[in-house]
C-alpha cells in the first residue's frame, strides 16, 4: 500500500508539522493520575534526528467524523486515540469541526523506537497551527503529554527534561530544554534484536508496577537525586558521569518492572549481550553507555568519533537483527506542503550532526519506503 502522502487543496484550517521521536535517559515509568497521563517521577530525554513523524491535521467543518490514516492506512484503535487527542485542540479552539489526518513515519515499528512520542508531539503542533490557537511550547508540551507522557518532551529538541509536577490538574508537568543538541552532539546506535510487538506494553505495564511491585516507592523517592545528577552531567558535558547514572536509571527501572507480579522481562538474550558488551567497551576507554526501554532493543549513546566501532560491536553479537544510528535532533515544528511531502532527510534546527542523514545504508529505516509502514499511535511501549 502506497503511503506517500497525496497532494490535497489546502484548505483554511490546515497545517503541517514534523516531531522526532526521544529516548529517555533518567526514566519515566509510573503515573499519579493515569486520566491526565501524570507521571510519578520526572524524566530526562535525548530527541533524536534521523527519525521522524511528518502530520498533516485539516479541520473541515463539513466533515462528520474525523478521518485518520496513519502511513497510508487506517485502524479504529488508533483513530480514536488520535480523535481524543484532537479533543484537546478542539476544547481550547471552542469549535467542534472534525478533521483529516495524514501521519506518516519514516521508521518502521520494527525500529524499537518511541512513534507515539513523535507521532503526539507532530499531532499537537499540527493542530494548534491548524487552529490557530498559537500555543507555546509549554502548552504544546502539556497537551502532548495527555496524548501520549513521553510526548511531552519530543515537543523540545536536545536534551529535555519533563517535570513531573505537583498540581493535581498536570498544568505543572511539562517538558523543557536543559540544553541544545548542537551544544553536545553525542551519536545513538540501536541494536534491534526483534521486530516482534511485545506482550505487555508500557501503560499496562506501569499499573501493574505500581500495583504489584516492593520496589516502587523507593524508585519515586531516589528519582531525585537521578535527576540532579544527570542534568549536572549533561550542563557539565561530563559523560561518563552521564553514562553512569544513565545506566544506573535504566537498570533501576527494570529491576522495578521485574519485581512486578507477573515480572515485566522486556529484555531478551541479545538484548542483555548488547549491554555486556557495551559496559566491556566503555571498560576498554571507549565512551558509550547503554540505556533500554520497555522493549528487547538496546540503544548505545556513545561521543560521535565512537560511533563506528560502537555499531561494529554490536553488529557482531547473534541475535542483533539490525543497527540503525542517529545523532540528536531539534524539537516539534511546522512544515511546509513541500517540506510535508518530501521523501527527505528531515531539515533540523538541530546542530551540525542534525543535518545528517545519520542512517545506516542497510537498515530497514533507510529502506522504509519499501518496506510496510508502521503504525504511528501504537503505544509506545507496544512499538518496541
Ligand atoms: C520513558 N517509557 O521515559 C519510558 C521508559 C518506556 C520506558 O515513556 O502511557 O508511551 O503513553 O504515557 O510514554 C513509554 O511510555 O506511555 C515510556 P504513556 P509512553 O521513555
Amino acid at each position: 500500500m502506497n503511503s506517500e502522502p497525496r497532494a490535497v487543496v489546502l484548505g483554511e484550517h490546515c497545517a503541517m508539522a514534523q516531531a522526532q521521536p526521544n529516548i529517555a535517559l533518567i526514566k519515566y515509568w509510573g503515573k499519579r493520575d493515569a486520566a491526565l497521563n501524570l507521571p510519578v517521577v520526572g524524566s530526562i530525554s535525548i530527541t533524536l534526528d534521523a527519525l521522524w513523524t511528518r502530520t498533516r491535521v485539516s479541520f473541515e467543518p463539513g466533515l462528520e467524523q474525523d478521518r485518520v490514516s496513519l502511513n497510508g492506512r487506517s485502524d479504529a484503535a488508533e483513530a480514536k486515540r488520535v480523535s481524543a487527542c484532537l479533543d484537546l485542540l478542539r476544547q481550547r479552539a471552542g469549535v467542534n469541526w472534525r478533521a483529516a489526518v495524514d501521519s506518516r513515519n519514516n521508521f518502521p515499528t520494527a525500529a524499537g523506537l518511541a512513534s507515539s512520542a513523535s507521532g503526539f508531539a507532530a499531532l499537537i503542533h499540527a493542530g494548534d497551527s491548524a487552529l490557530g490557537l498559537n500555543l507555546d511550547d509549554a502548552e504544546k508540551s502539556v497537551l502532548a503529554r495527555r496524548c501520549s507522557g513521553s510526548a511531552a518532551r519530543s515537543i523540545f529538541g536536545g536534551y529535555v527534561e519533563w517535570a513531573h509536577g505537583k498540581l493535581a490538574d498536570g498544568t505543572d508537568s511539562v517538558a523543557s530544554p536543559l540544553l541544545e543538541a548542537a551544544a553536545w552532539p553525542l551519536r545513538v546506535a540501536v541494536a534491534i534484536t526483534s521486530t516482534a510487538a511485545k506482550e505487555v506494553g508500557s501503560s499496562e505495564g506501569m499499573r501493574r508496577t505500581a500495583q504489584t511491585s516492593p520496589f516502587q516507592s523507593a524508585w519515586i523517592d531516589s528519582q531525585e537525586a537521578d535527576l540532579n545528577a544527570a542534568r549536572s552531567a549533561i550542563l557539565a558535558r561530563d559523560f561518563a558521569a552521564l553514562a553512569a547514572i544513565s545506566e544506573y536509571s535504566c537498570l533501576k527501572m527494570h529491576a522495578l518492572a521485574l519485581a512486578a507480579q507477573p515480572g515485566l522481562l522486556y529484555w531478551n538474550g541479545a538484548s542483555v549481550e548488547c549491554m555486556r558488551r557495551v559496559r566491556a567497551l566503555r571498560g576498554q576507554g571507549v565512551p558509550v553507555f547503554f540505556t533500554v526501554d520497555a522493549g528487547p532493543q538496546v540503544k548505545a549513546v556513545c561521543e560521535p568519533q565512537a560511533i563506528e566501532q560502537v555499531k561494529s560491536a554490536l553488529r557482531e553479537i547473534p541475535g542483533v537483527l539490525d543497527v540503525v544510528e542517529t545523532g540528536l535532533g531539534a524539537g516539534s515544528r511546522k512544515l511546509t506542503e513541500a517540506e510535508f511531502v518530501s521523501r527527505d532527510a528531515p531539515t533540523s534546527s538541530g546542530g551540525s550532526d542534525a543535518d545528517r542523514s545519520g542512517i545506516d545504508s542497510a537498515s530497514p529505516v533507510a529502506g522504509h519506503s519499501a518496506s510496510p509502514a508502521p503504525t504511528l499511535t501504537r503505544h509506545r511501549g507496544e512499538a518496541e
